[in-house]
């Protein structure tokens, strides 16, 4: 939080748009006397000298023209009132111009979070919430909001403080399992569908999509472009990448979509490494060696499909009837994420803070245990 005493800072927390109602917030030690001077309640009843936490009012919100809103007290030390007015972007307008004519000052809604957050742990989780798109993400980051990563870093800092060396460890060990996390519950895993021509790489992406977002055809060599496609997987945010398929072609087009097929492969997290189950195997490039691979063995609603051809981890499926599918989709889940975390598990939520666990878990195993409380204290500063 910065400076409590200052400014009083006014944002409108839901996005600009036609809406019901909007929400509006005021934070700051002037935020009652303007409410007091701009909002009219309802009942005879006037506004009292101080709000108490969690009370709520029914009035006028303006003078001359102005709005019926609802306005809430969340505390009152720090003030923090919310005010709940029609959604129109006019009538928005212009009751936050009424605000700022007594003196708040205005800012956007990510700004206001910094300003008004004391924990700056706290203001990173609910930036983060706002962009998480799909449900498991914003489960953890809520975890972390209400004060899971919180609770681990101040258990974690008493070990260190108390020079319980082994128990310090342990936690470091035990957050750094859902390290993998940090980067992941905003943007989303890559998975890249590869494997040679014709293999129904397109036809896979057509029905993880429930469209057509790639051509299909007969014609070996038809994708050339690499295509991606957005979606959730059991509550989990994943990209697939439909690539050009690989084979010995003299055809220049054809070889730089390839290229850039084998380039989108390098930078995922996970290859779906597609084959017809009717054409001999073909193995991955050496090239992914170092890649996670999901052998998907395709087409096994032909006739004179043998299981014989699956190997113990591929996945048998038909891109055409979508049998397999579902089982695949749970094998992705599994490759990418693990291990789950169990509710209010404290995980390292931002790139910065995995970074910060790195270098501690190297103070620790160097014995420079003074170090950490230090780079604990100046990374939360940094936050602000
Ligand atoms: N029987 C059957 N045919 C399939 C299946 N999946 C794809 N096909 C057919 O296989 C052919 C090739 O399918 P695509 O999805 O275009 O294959 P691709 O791997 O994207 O091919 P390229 O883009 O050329 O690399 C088409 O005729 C599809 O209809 C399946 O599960 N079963
Ligand atoms: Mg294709």
């Amino acid at each position: 939080m910065v400076n409590p005493r200052g400014a009083t800072y006014l944002a409108r927390l839901t996005p600009p748009g036609k809406s019901a109602i909007a929400t509006l917030s005021l934070f700051g030690p002037s935020a009652w006397e303007i409410i007091f001077k701009v909002f009219k309640p309802r009942t005879k009843k006037p506004l009292p000298i101080l709000p108490t936490p969690g009370s709520v009012f029914l009035g006028r919100l303006g003078q001359g023209h102005g709005d019926e809103v609802i306005l809430g007290c969340k505390t009152i030390s720090p003030m923090h009132l919310e005010i709940h007015p029609h959604g129109g972007t006019q009538v928005v307008s212009m009751l936050l111009e009424f605000l700022q004519a007594e003196g708040a000052t205005l800012c956007s809604w990510q700004d206001f979070i910094t300003h008004t957050t004391t924990d700056p742990l706290q203001s990173m989780a609910l930036i983060l919430l706002n962009q998480a798109t799909t449900i498991e993400p914003s489960k953890i980051l809520l975890d972390q909001f209400h004060g899971a990563f919180r609770l681990w870093l101040d258990s974690f800092l008493v070990s260190i403080t108390q020079g319980d060396f082994e128990n310090a460890l342990a936690l470091l060990v035990d957050i750094a399992k859902y390290s993998f996390l940090s980067s992941r519950l905003v943007d989303p895993w890559k998975v890249v569908l590869a494997g040679p021509t014709n293999a129904g790489k397109s036809s896979l992406m057509n029905i993880l999509a429930g469209y057509q977002r790639s051509i299909v055809s007969e014609v070996p060599g038809t994708t050339r472009d690499v295509l991606w496609l957005e979606t959730a997987i059991e509550g989990w945010p994943v990209s697939f990448a439909d690539t050009a398929g690989l084979r010995n072609s003299s055809d220049p087009l054809e070889n730089a979509g390839m290229l850039m097929g084998t380039n989108a492969m390098e930078q995922a997290d996970l290859v779906l490494w597609v084959q017809d189950c009717s054409v001999a195997e073909i193995l991955p490039p050496v090239l992914f060696n170092n890649k996670k691979v999901v052998e998907v063995i395709n087409k096994i609603d032909l006739d004179g499909f043998n299981a014989s051809r699956l190997r113990k981890d591929s996945m048998g499926i038909s891109a055409l009837s979508g049998l397999g599918v579902d089982a695949l989709l749970s094998k992705i889940i599994s490759e990418l994420v693990s291990p789950i975390p169990k509710p209010l598990q404290a995980v390292a939520f931002h790139p910065l803070l995995k970074s910060a666990l790195e270098k501690s878990k190297e103070f620790v195993d160097k014995g420079r245990l003074l170090e950490v409380p230090k780079l604990w204290v100046s990374f939360q500063k940094n936050q602000n």
